[in-house]
């Protein structure tokens, strides 16, 4: 196939040029502002190429940071962020793709694609903004709601157990695991930092309360803690045993290895069938298709 051009570089130098013009319109209080400050000051430490980074995201509150950023946007279909992430970074492997989007978007309509990605290990940053709630639309319960809460609502709450992303995370082999909270912004940056360098499917639960439609500020503030710094991250086992720690809401690394990465397995494959049939054939190929 011929080689995508890319624009040339414009790495970012200062804050004002990661933010867009567009100011964020979330609701006072709203973690997504920590998220996004997070994903701001990543870019910077990270020098991030504007022309050449992707922002992708799902339908809700949190579909909206791209629109907030200098990048690249796609706002894309509720609950599709991780299909449409992969590809982008498939159709050209130079560029930097951050997926964002919410609980619901993720785990509820869109929940199928999570095992996927992480099957194909696509080299994505996914940050799950998860306010346990549906906030967009106003408040209905989410995949990862607490059945202990009551929201407007939902007087009675909701009458399911709520899903744990970090231990479906580390179920599916995802090649980097960590969790973050809004209310912890230098952390989630540094979460943020790592993920993106990593080379894989790379996953941050970002805890993000929504003040309006299930305040869980005081839940969260109340439990987070540092993984230990003991914790052995090369260990499913041992992350899997934080997780379920009673009581306690652990940040950080929970599990990271490396295993072979999506876009340079096509590429492989690309050179292998261009041997077999000619240099130039898969170019006649796909000619008639297109
Ligand atoms: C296909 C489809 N189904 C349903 C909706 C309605 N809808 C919009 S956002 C949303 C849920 C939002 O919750 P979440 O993904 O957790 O994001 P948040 O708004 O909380 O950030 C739903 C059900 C939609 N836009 N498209």
């Amino acid at each position: 196939m011929p080689e995508i051009q890319t624009p040339s570089n414009v790495n970012i130098k200062s804050m004002a040029e990661v933010k867009s013009k567009v100011a964020p319109i979330w609701c006072p209080g709203c973690g997504d502002f920590g998220v996004l400050s997070a994903v701001y000051r990543a870019a910077l430490i990270l020098d991030l190429d504007l022309k050449n980074t992707v922002v992708v995201s799902g339908i809700g509150c949190s579909g909206r940071l791209p629109i907030f950023t200098n990048f690249y946007g796609f706002h894309g279909v509720h609950g599709r962020v991780l299909p449409t992430a992969t590809g982008v970074k498939l159709a050209n492997p130079k560029l930097t793709v951050i997926a964002v989007g919410g609980d619901g978007d993720g785990l509820a309509i869109g929940g199928g694609h999570f095992p996927h990605a992480a099957r194909r290990n696509v080299d994505i940053t996914y940050i799950m903004m998860d306010n346990s709630v549906y906030g967009l639309t106003k408040g209905q319960g989410s995949p990862t709601t607490n059945p202990d809460f009551t929201l407007k609502a939902l007087p009675y709450g909701v009458q399911e157990e709520n899903l744990n992303p970090v231990a479906l995370a580390l179920a599916y082999d995802v090649s980097y695991v960590a969790r973050a909270y809004s209310g912890h912004i230098d952390q989630m940056t540094d979460l943020f930092v790592e993920a993106i360098r990593h080379k894989g499917f790379s996953f941050v639960h970002s805890i993000s309360p929504c003040t309006v439609f299930n305040d869980t500020y005081k839940f969260y503030r109340e439990r987070v803690a540092e993984i230990p710094k003991e914790h052995n991250t090369d260990n499913k086992k041992a992350a899997l045993d934080l997780w379920q720690t009673p009581g306690k809401v652990y940040l950080g690394v929970f599990f990271k290895h490396l295993r072979p990465e999506m876009t340079e397995l096509t590429a492989k494959l690309s050179l292998a069938v261009q041997a077999r049939k000619g240099k130039g054939n898969t170019e006649k190929l796909l000619e008639q298709f297109v």
